[in-house]
């Protein structure tokens, strides 16, 4: 090695304390995580969409929190046949909002991962989310509009909206989301108390988004590719749920800053431990 680098090397902070082995789980040939991961899967009526969703979530993380919102259908038998260890909250209120704060409030995880019910979003991905928060990351974005993501399924309005609704909230906040309106997502719980959620419906991801900005966390996108829902119907109405959007963007802007988080992330990056 030469000395700049060796210098280099010396001058860096000393490793955190590295968890023991047996808290490291292979979540492929090359890679181990010490963190555990939640995955919050809200499903109103998706019942035969969770063989397809299911069969995609990896067999690595270690609980699964699918939280129904009064399904008409067999939605939490299907889920408790594929994963007899599934847990099932039944949502207070009603919404995709109301959904996913109660499924949050569930999870025991170090990560939470949220996915939709309904075959549009691949577990597969999951992976990535994870490793950009055990590498630094906050919080973490999907993206259909970063270089690897994509869709199936956005319609014109859906996609003009959703990049005013970007535009806007990169003016105001001064971040470079390419994304605003999407429902594939991760963070450390310990963020919740930060995120702080208090809204009902299809506006969930913009507040995390926005409160994720608001609160200092450090942020990065994934790409992800979103593909058209499997089965039934979709409970998203573009313009009803896009002024709600907007109307969320504008109330946190009036309302007073959340605090800002200064914690560092609990893991080092990959590199200084030998496995992420
Ligand atoms: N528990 C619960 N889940 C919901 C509710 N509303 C929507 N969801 C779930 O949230 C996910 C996303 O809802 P979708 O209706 O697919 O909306 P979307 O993905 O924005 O719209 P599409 O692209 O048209 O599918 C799906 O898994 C739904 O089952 C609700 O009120 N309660
Ligand atoms: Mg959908």
């Amino acid at each position: 090695m030469s000395p700049e680098i060796t210098k280099h090397y010396n001058n860096k902070p000393p490793l955190r304390a590295v968890p023991p082995i047996e808290r490291f789980t292979p979540i492929t040939p090359n890679v181990a995580i010490s963190p555990t991961v939640s995955v919050v899967v809200p499903a109103m009526n998706e019942a035969e969409n969770l063989p397809h969703v299911f069969a995609t979530l990896p067999q690595w993380i270690d609980e699964i929190v699918l939280v129904d919102g009064n399904s008409k259908d067999d939605t939490v038998a299907v889920a408790k046949r594929l994963r007899p260890n599934v847990r099932v909250v039944h949502q207070t209120g009603k919404g995709k909002g109301n959904a996913l704060t109660d499924g949050f409030a569930a999870c025991t995880g170090d990560i939470i991962v949220m996915i939709d019910a309904d075959g549009s979003t691949d577990g597969r991905e999951i992976i990535q989310f994870v490793g950009a928060l055990v590498t630094g990351a906050d919080f973490v974005k999907g993206s259909r509009y970063a270089s690897g993501g994509g869709s199936d399924d956005l319609t014109f309005i859906r996609k003009f909206g959703n990049k005013t609704l970007t535009a806007l909230v990169n003016r105001m906040y001064g971040t470079s989301y390419t994304d605003l309106c999407y429902g594939y997502n991760a963070f450390w719980a310990r963020h919740l108390d930060v995120l702080n959620l208090d809204c009902d419906g299809f506006e969930i991801e913009t507040l995390m988004n926005v409160r994720a900005a608001k609160a200092g966390l450090k942020v990065h996108e994934v790409p992800s590719h979103e593909r058209c829902r499997i089965h039934g119907e979709s409970n998203l109405h573009a313009v009803r749920d896009g002024i709600r959007v907007l109307k969320t963007i504008i109330r946190e802007w009036r309302s007073n800053p959340a605090p800002a988080v200064h914690e560092p992330a609990p893991a080092a990056p990959a590199a200084d431990q030998g496995a992420a």
